[in-house]
């Protein structure tokens, strides 16, 4: 795929391109926490972008989307939101660097790459982030990694209209290979875990349903956890977000919320919570209570924050079933996509198998399925490595 992405460059533009390689990622626990300023544990996987770019004196972006087989051009004096929505997430870190004042020259770019669209995996961060790394590359503006990050989030919620938090582009920037990362999204200070893999492997389970409410719902789960905040703030003015409560502090004022800004909020009080406990199991190398955590996570993004669906639930319910599988739980923002699987190497052929059964029965579709490997964050391919 690398060596495509780059003799089509060359077949193109007629010239020699620099190579980045930008990831999808997991995330192990830790779910619609981030935007409350709470915990996540993402990982960046082996499902990559790559990116072929270079400068070509002009003041028009040539873009060339791969996978998709399209081309389209740009006025980087008036870049505004364009009708290609593959485009949108490329615009956006291009708009957002201008707006901070760096001078975006013409170039050229072909990308394309193996994260399957809409299964939750984080495509459009690693667009965002490759593309930023890229040009924070050939133009050398040497802004730091974490401004990159915050600039591919903004990329998103300006350009793709969703307001999401900084776990994604922040796991495909800061990945690194075997080990998941968890960030405080508060300070944005991070540890990194390693993951002790030798016995388990992180299974993918793809619905491959996305449905439509994703980008509305996620909005307004957002809102609701705003709402709940507002309300909290009127007898602690100290809290700034749901990072800020307890669970006692709910329960005292339950009566004065609004039921589902309520259930909204204890999920994700609850959810800060386990992701620092399943980050002792795996300091312990505890991988059964990891599981559980997972497992609670799924039965709290289904039943208070609501989020899941049919497919992902039905999905997770098999898993539970089996020895094999120590946890599992929906991923990302919800509605379809993936779940991510914590399965014994033992059985995993076993599982993979059973699963696609299931599902084949149960929905008439085709389950994909795939093993997750953790690498390293978003960088430069040298030339040798193509
Ligand atoms: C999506 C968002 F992009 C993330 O910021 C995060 O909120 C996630 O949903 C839910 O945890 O992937």
């Amino acid at each position: 795929m690398l060596q495509e992405i780059k003799d089509k460059f060359k077949e193109l533009y007629n010239q020699e391109p620099t190579i980045v390689r930008s990831p999808g990622r997991v995330n192990l626990i830790g779910e619609h926490t981030d935007y409350n300023n709470g915990f996540v544990l993402p990982a960046a996987i082996n499902k990559e972008i790559y990116f072929a770019v270079a400068p070509n004196n002009t003041n028009t972006f040539r873009a060339y989307a791969y996978d998709l087989e399209q081309g389209a051009e740009f006025d980087l004096s008036q870049v505004q939101p364009s009708n290609i929505s593959w485009a949108n997430y490329l615009l956006g870190v291009i708009a957002q660097l201008q707006q901070a004042g760096y001078e975006v020259k013409g170039f050229d770019l072909v990308y394309g790459g193996n994260i399957p669209i809409g299964a939750g995996l984080s495509s459009s961060a690693a667009v965002e982030c490759g593309l930023a790394y890229a040009l924070n590359h050939i133009f050398r503006y040497n802004i730091p990694k974490l401004d990159l990050v915050k600039m591919a989030q903004l990329a998103e919620h300006e350009y793709a209209g969703v307001k999401c938090g900084i776990m994604d582009q922040f796991a495909s920037m800061y990945g690194r290979r075997d080990h998941a990362v968890k960030l405080d999204c508060r300070s944005l200070d991070f540890d990194y875990y390693h993951l002790e893999m030798a016995d388990y492997r992180i299974v993918l389970c793809d619905t491959q349903v996305k449905h439509n409410l994703a980008s509305s719902e996620y909005n307004t789960c957002r809102q609701e956890c705003e709402a709940g905040v507002a309300h909290l703030q009127r007898h602690y003015p100290e809290v700034n977000s749901l990072r800020d409560v307890t669970v006692p502090m709910l329960e005292l004022h339950q009566e004065e919320f609004d039921p589902t800004v309520y259930k909204r909020c204890t999920y994700v009080v609850h959810e800060n919570l386990r992701v620092e406990e399943a980050c002792q199991a795996l300091e312990q190398g505890d991988m059964k209570s990891f599981g559980e955590k997972m497992f609670a996570s799924h039965r709290g993004l289904q039943h208070k924050y609501e989020v899941s669906c049919e497919e992902l639930d039905f999905l997770v319910d098999q898993a539970r079933e089996m020895d094999a599988v120590l946890g599992a739980r929906m991923m990302g923002g919800g509605f379809g996509g993936c779940t991510i699987n914590l399965v014994k190497l033992e059985a995993l052929e076993e599982f993979i198998q059973r699963m696609e059964e299931a599902y084949k029965l149960q929905f008439g579709i085709h389950l994909k399925t795939y093993v997750a490997e953790i690498v390293d964050g978003s960088s430069l391919v040298e030339p040798g490595q193509v």
